[in-house]
C-alpha cells in the first residue's frame, strides 16, 4: 500500500511538470518560425538594417521605409532601382541570380547596404 501511493505521489509530481515544459518550448518554436524569413530591410535612421542580408536565390526582398522622408534603393550596378519611397512605401525585388548585390541610396549616397544572394 505504501509502496503504491509513493508511485502516485511521483507520477502527480511529474505530470504538472511535463505539462509545463510543454508551455515553455511552445512559444519558443512558434518564435523561430516566425524569424525564418528575414527578407525584410528596413530603412530607418537613415540606415538599412540590417545592412548585410543573405538570402537564398529566388527571394524577394522588400524594404520599408521608416523614415519621414524618402530614400531611393539603388543598386550600385543598376540592376534594381526603387522610385522614392515615402514613409511607410515599400520596394520589393526579387534575386534570381546568386551574387553579392551592393545597393545605396541614391538621395543619400553615404547610406549602404549589401544583399548576398546564395
Ligand atoms: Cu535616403
Amino acid at each position: 500500500m505504501t509502496k503504491r501511493k509513493l508511485l502516485f505521489g511521483s507520477f502527480a509530481l511529474t505530470l504538472p511538470l511535463a505539462l509545463a515544459t510543454v508551455l515553455i518550448m511552445h512559444p519558443t518554436r512558434a518564435k523561430s518560425e516566425a524569424a525564418a524569413s528575414p527578407t525584410e530591410v528596413r530603412v530607418d535612421n537613415f540606415t538599412f538594417g540590417p545592412a548585410t542580408l543573405t538570402v537564398p536565390v529566388n527571394s524577394t526582398v522588400t524594404w520599408i521605409n521608416k523614415d519621414d522622408l524618402p530614400h531611393v534603393i539603388a543598386s550600385d550596378d543598376g540592376v534594381f532601382k526603387s522610385k522614392a519611397l515615402d514613409t511607410d512605401d515599400k520596394y520589393s525585388y526579387t534575386f534570381s541570380k546568386a551574387g553579392t548585390y551592393a545597393y545605396y541610396c541614391s538621395i543619400h549616397p553615404k547610406m549602404v547596404g549589401k544583399i548576398i544572394v546564395q
